[in-house]
């Protein structure tokens, strides 16, 4: 069992060129907190420079960059999201063969060097929808895949620099290709340092007490939780050798697989956790997982409604891209807000 407690994302609003200093001082900190060595933070800023300038020139400044250390994994990623016009879908296609053949030129707008500097890059863009970069830097070499499993997301505290409310977490519980995984996501009740504090706790005991058993981790974070003022959480586990997700939620957490037949909500049952003596009692619904579904798990900061209907193609993207879309188009910008995005790519797409 490995659990890591995955770090929220810092969001720098770009509206005009003098926003530039502050997503480089972002990508900066970030660095820093992983220990990127000065070639590859230098290729981060540039990369972010030229994202950020992007979004001024192309989208009229209504956009803004994402940060996120990825600690563990000895990297950072940087999303640009912006509600520009959108570069010509065709760059999406471009963008799908420039990863595997390493060619970006021809996409214009600077993309071509941010593409080159970056160690992960990927985008999608709609027309009059906006666009989503992805750029991630890593201390060496990008990690070999832990399993067939790949998964990212956006977790973003409403009042920027504010404490975030939301937390999520990742355990993978055996090694190897085919190990199950188990995804946590938690928010404390409002927003600011005590729900902060609220869903720290429900990580920390999710980290340090679960062991594979839903309801007992509830139980353990309802006990924990007692002392803050609680909150409310999900957890989804995806047994590889069953091909089915386990999910309980406890509150307004939500959840969607989305597989080639269709799409299944994951429903949590009403109530808070760490607000009663007496624990919650989760449902444990167990949907199907074929080889290439995708699951979605988003806190109330964005609406009930999340689909990936509208996107063509973005199911065949980074995680951290598909968040990153839906974030921007599904959050309330009401509350702490999180979106997680886990995919299977065992179908060998
Ligand atoms: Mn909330």
């Amino acid at each position: 069992m490995s659990t890591t407690i995955q770090t929220s994302n810092t969001v720098v609003e770009v509206h005009e060129a003098a926003d530039l200093g502050a997503t480089r001082r972002a990508v900066r900190d970030a660095a820093v907190q992983v220990r990127l060595p000065q070639a590859q933070t230098e290729a981060a800023q540039l990369a972010v420079t030229e994202l950020a300038s992007n979004i001024v020139r192309h989208a009229g400044g209504d956009g803004y960059v994402l940060v996120r250390a990825l600690p563990d994994a000895g990297g950072m990623e940087v999303l640009a999201v912006d509600r520009g016009p959108g570069i010509d879908e065709r760059a999406t296609a471009v963008a799908g063969v420039c990863r595997t053949v390493g060619f970006a030129d021809g996409l214009g707008v600077g993309l071509g060097s941010v593409h080159r500097l970056a160690m992960d890059f990927d985008l999608y863009a709609r027309r009059s929808r906006g666009t989503v970069v992805l750029a991630r830097f890593w201390q060496h070499t990008a990690p070999a895949p832990a399993s067939a499993l790949s998964s990212g997301g956006v977790s973003l505290a409403v009042v920027p620099l504010e404490a975030n409310g939301d937390a999520w977490a990742i355990a993978r519980e055996d090694e190897g290709e085919d190990g199950d995984e188990a995804f946590l996501l938690v928010d404390g009740l409002g927003h600011g340092a005590n729900a902060h504090r609220a869903a720290d706790v429900a990580s920390s005991i999710f980290a340090a007490e679960y062991h594979g058993d839903l309801a007992l981790w509830f139980e353990r974070a309802n006990a924990g939780m007692l002392q803050t003022r609680g909150g409310v959480a999900a957890i989804a586990r995806v047994d590889r050798t069953r091909n089915v997700v386990q999910f309980a939620g406890v509150g307004n957490i939500a959840g969607r697989v989305v597989t080639g037949a269709g799409s299944r909500g994951l429903i949590s049952r009403p109530g808070l956790i760490g607000t009663e003596i007496r624990p919650p009692r989760p449902h444990v619904v167990e949907v199907p997982w074929p080889a290439g579904s995708v699951m979605l798990l988003w806190s109330d900061g964005l609406t009930s409604r999340v689909m990936l209907d509208d996107y063509p193609g973005l199911i065949h993207h980074d995680p951290a891209v598909i968040a990153g879309v839906l974030h921007r188009d599904f959050g309330k910008g009401r509350d702490d807000a999180t979106i997680i995005v886990v995919q299977d790519r065992s179908s060998g797409r």
